[in-house]
């Protein structure tokens, strides 16, 4: 598989995983976990076809790692972003103490009134390093970097969790722990 068909199919995983399963009639249990062998038996029946081997390549070879099969290989889950009400049973963790959060200029009035807010998502996503923060702002337009005051924000006692993937999350960022990387 080459890496443009590997980002097609990385793509179409997050959508199923991530978001609306029900496009191939897919079932998650409430760990968000699907059946490897129902995953590739829907996708094929939908006209995505790819075998165990190539699913693998795309899990393996995703260089976010979005993507985690269970110990025993028998199912296979998004690792974060979702929209779907999933469990992902994450325990808090004490994040470092300074995060990023990318994203697109445009949004940043609203966001310095509001906070930063999850919209779809069940958390908002907050990244450890600058390159990543600034990855995810330019998928929405001109990208700016806000810094995450996370020691002020766990010394006040609110929780983050870490994916598997490392990718922190949390619940809310209030406009008082939030300053632009400049
Ligand atoms: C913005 C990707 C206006 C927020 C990434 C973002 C991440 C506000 C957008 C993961 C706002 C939501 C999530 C407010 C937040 N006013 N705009 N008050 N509060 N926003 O895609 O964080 O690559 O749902 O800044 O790497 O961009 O797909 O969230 O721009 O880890 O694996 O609202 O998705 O992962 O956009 O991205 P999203 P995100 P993958």
């Amino acid at each position: 598989m080459n890496s443009k068909q590997r980002d097609h199919y990385s793509k179409f995983l997050s959508l199923v995983l991530r978001h609306k399963p029900e496009t191939i009639n897919l079932a998650l249990d409430a760990e968000g976990w699907a059946l490897v062998e129902d995953l590739l038996a829907k996708m094929n029946a939908y006209g995505e076809s790819i075998s165990l081997a190539e699913l693998k390549e795309v899990v393996h070879q995703n260089a976010k790692k979005r993507f985690a099969f269970s110990e025993d290989g028998q199912h296979i889950r998004a690792s974060q972003g979702h929209s779907l009400k999933v469990d992902l049973k994450l325990q808090p963790q004490k994040p470092p103490a300074l995060l990023y959060h990318g994203t697109a200029q445009r949004n940043l009035e609203s966001i310095y009134e509001k906070g930063l807010v999850k919209g779809e998502r069940q958390y908002v996503h907050l990244s450890s390093d600058r390159e990543t923060a600034l990855a995810v702002g330019q998928r929405y337009g001109k990208p700016i970097i806000l810094k995450v005051n996370t020691e002020a924000m766990h010394a006040d006692g609110l929780s983050f969790y870490k994916s598997e993937n490392d990718v922190w999350l949390c619940d809310y960022v209030a406009p008082t722990f939030l300053e632009l990387d400049e």
